[in-house]
């Protein structure tokens, strides 16, 4: 039997999947959009609801201004703003029209911000602050980049004859992500990659026109973006946008919207579970946790509080949405399920490194062969997580082979805060390791060796804090006289964090 056969609605066989039948993201959405156009589609608290039939004609006179402006499918578009209606028409424009999405966290700081322009030059950028627009336009040096708000307030041009006319294979979105390794790469999805996994949760979580999810998730990151809202449009529902988390205002838009579907990473789950008011949640027909481990005891806690059963899913930017509990049948806590339909997944020999295939894996890493060489292995994408299938085939996530913290469901590289530290002159070595911690999950620890000055940890904090995005920021600094290392002299970081624990 296809091991994703568990995901399918009762009725549905593997044989009638055909997660790539509407070829593009656009080839979904304006069917829905076509099929429904008084469906209310998105929803924020500046514009309230639009339709569908708003949605397909706003990005579509955005599309036409961005056309006019010379925009040709394949170029790049950075945008970094919080969740509104108008980022999603932008957002939405840009796909329609062939456009290259580059999402980056509005939290980043000058440096980070800088690499993305460098690496993957994009022609347009679309922010809602002014300074970051600022450092885009200094990075691109005498390349020009066109920089806009979210309203794209440029001239309107006619509808571009190429609007609509990607394909599967065209790409769609470059999403920033340090990889296994090294300093952040561009992860190249596909049409076809993002349409596939989009399809795959629309009818593994038999999400439907009737759905509408409350998404206080940034849209800058998969979780937000490729299962919040790219699930939404695909599946031709309805989604409340919030421009952040707060245990009040998502309970009350909850609330006040009836909504039937929650996602959210484990941080958020335990702050609604510490507020005492799981129980507002017991309408939900859906709620799901990702992004990072979701305790077993959690996740109990909120099953006794709320009534609901979360699913608990695995992904990746590389590959967005993997593997999922199933939503008829057992939600095993402490385990992150089956294979989603269409994805192969198997342990590598020895290792037990979690493998992936399938039509939501992306092709490559952006102008890096080497990067992307090294992390397929024989045609199959090597996860840098390591895992265990019990009999039933549930997968657990047991460690990870690449050096990642986890921080409230944001990926913090060890190396990236090491390197910013190690500019100061107290700092003999620097080792940045992950504690465990009950809000955050990990929480970023630096570990110094050397002689620590009396300013010596405020002078690193104002290092990280001129530096890096602040969730990467190390929660406390501790000196040590000597770092554990090995016979080769490497530290050794499972022996850092015993040393601090
Ligand atoms: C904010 N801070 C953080 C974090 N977030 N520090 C560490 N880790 C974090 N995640 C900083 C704030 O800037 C602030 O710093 C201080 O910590 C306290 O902030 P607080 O008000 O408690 O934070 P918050 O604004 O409430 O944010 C917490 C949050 C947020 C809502 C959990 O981090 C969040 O939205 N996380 C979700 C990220 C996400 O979308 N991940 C999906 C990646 P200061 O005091 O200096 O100002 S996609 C992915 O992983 C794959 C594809 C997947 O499987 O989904
Ligand atoms: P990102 O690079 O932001 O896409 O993060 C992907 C990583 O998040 C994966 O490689 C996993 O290490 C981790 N992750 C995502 N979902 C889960 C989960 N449910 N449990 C444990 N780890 C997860």
């Amino acid at each position: 039997m296809t091991p994703w056969a568990a995901h399918l609605p009762p009725g549905l066989a593997p044989d009638d999947v055909h997660l790539l039948a509407a070829a593009s993201l656009p080839g979904s959405w304006t069917a829905r959009w076509a099929a429904d156009p008084a469906h209310p589609t998105v929803h924020d608290d500046r514009e309230g609801w639009i339709t569908a039939d708003e949605l397909e004609h706003r990005s579509r006179a955005v599309a036409g201004r961005l056309a006019h402006a010379g925009l040709v499918p394949g170029e790049r578009v950075l945008i970094s703003a919080a969740a509104s209606v108008e980022l999603v028409v932008a957002h939405v424009a840009a796909i329609r029209l062939g456009l290259v999405v580059i999402p980056a966290n509005t939290g980043y700081l000058e440096r980070e911000v800088a690499h993305i322009v460098t690496d993957a030059a994009p022609s347009l950028a679309v922010v809602d602050d002014e300074e970051r627009g600022r450092w885009i336009a200094a990075a691109a040096g005498d390349r020009e980049v066109l920089v806009v708000g979210t309203d794209v307030a440029i001239p309107d041009g006619p509808d571009p004859a190429w609007l609509d006319g990607v394909g599967s294979d065209d790409p769609a979105i470059l999403a920033y992500t340090s990889g296994t390794t090294g300093s952040p790469k561009g992860a190249l999805l596909s049409h076809g990659n993002l349409l596939s996994s989009a399809e795959a949760l629309r009818l593994a979580w038999r999400w439907s026109p009737d759905d509408r999810l409350v998404l206080p998730l940034p849209l800058f990151h998969m979780h937000g973006l490729g299962v919040g809202l790219h699930g939404t449009l695909t599946a031709g529902a309805s989604v409340v946008l919030r421009r952040g988390f707060e245990v009040a205002d998502t309970l009350g838009a909850i609330g006040e919207h009836q909504a039937t579907l929650f996602f959210g990473v484990p941080t958020m789950w335990s702050r609604l579970a510490s507020s005492g008011r799981l129980d507002e949640l017991r309408a939900l027909r859906l709620g799901v946790s990702g992004s990072a481990p979701l305790a077993a005891a959690l996740h109990e806690e909120i099953t006794a509080g709320s009534g609901q059963r979360l699913i608990e899913r695995y992904g990746m930017t590389e590959t967005v949405m993997n593997v999922s509990n199933p939503y008829d049948g057992d939600r095993r806590p402490g385990t992150v399920g089956l294979p989603l339909p269409g994805v192969d997944l198997r342990l590598a020999e020895g290792t037990d490194e979690i493998l992936l295939q399938g039509p939501n894996v992306f092709s490559g890493y952006w102008q890096r062969p080497e990067a992307t060489a090294e992390t397929f292995v024989d045609g199959w994408f090597a996860t840098g997580d390591v895992g265990a299938l019990d009999g039933d085939g549930y997968l657990r996530i047991v460690g990870r082979r690449k050096e990642l913290i986890i921080s409230g469901g944001y990926n913090v590289y060890p190396r990236e805060v090491e390197d910013v530290l190690r500019a100061h002159g107290d700092v003999i070595d620097v080792a940045v390791v992950g504690l465990p911690h009950p809000d955050w999950g990990e929480q970023v620890i630096a570990v110094v060796e050397g002689a620590p000055g009396p300013t010596s940890e405020a002078d690193l904090l104002a290092l990280a804090t001129a530096g890096l995005a602040a969730y990467k920021r190390p929660k406390r600094v501790v000196f040590v006289e000597a770092l554990p290392r090995n016979a080769l002299g490497k530290v050794v970081k499972g022996d850092v964090v015993d040393q601090v624990r």
